[in-house]
């Protein structure tokens, strides 16, 4: 099972170190493709590296070739939102978000049918979600 996992990046990095624990969690069902999200060197504005067309076409490359998206949606982010709609129809999504006072997670996220949008608060109830979701795939066959 490859796990095609998104999370801000240029949007903020405030949540890397939860995505580097969501990663972990997710390399017990399946191949991370995309473990340099959780990167600690990687800032929002970092210009190190690769070019943002070799990013953009390696990360598309890598979305067609997973069988699973699961997105932390909690900081907004415009590459993750469009992530999720290349993945719409196409593989199962998961969508995690942590309720933020005075804030709403986009409509577009939370009404579309195609993806499980589950809110948490805390790392253990991520970890029951993402066992629900990923034994809801087996079920399903
Ligand atoms: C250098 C400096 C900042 O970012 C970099 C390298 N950038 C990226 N590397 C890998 N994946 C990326 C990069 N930028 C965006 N992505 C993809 O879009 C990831 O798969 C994330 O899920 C998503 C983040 O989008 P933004 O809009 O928050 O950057």
């Amino acid at each position: 099972m490859n796990i095609y996992f998104a999370g801000s990046i240029r949007g903020g990095r405030q949540d890397k170190d939860l995505y580097l624990q969501i990663i972990k969690l997710l390399e017990a069902y399946g191949t991370v493709l995309t473990e340099h999200v959780a990167d600690p060197s990687l800032t929002s504005e970092g210009e190190d590296g690769p070019s943002d067309q070799y990013i953009y076409e390696r990360d598309m490359n890598w979305l067609s070739s997973a069988d699973v998206l699961v997105a932390e949606v909690t900081t907004p982010s415009l590459g993750v939102g469009y992530e999720l709609g290349k993945a719409e129809g196409k593989m199962p999504v998961l969508c995690l978000y942590r309720p933020q006072e005075g804030k709403r997670l986009s409509a577009m996220i939370m009404g579309c049918e195609g993806f499980t949008v589950s809110t948490y608060r805390t790392f253990s109830e991520v970890e029951s979600i993402v066992q629900k979701f990923f034994h809801g795939l087996r079920a399903a066959g």
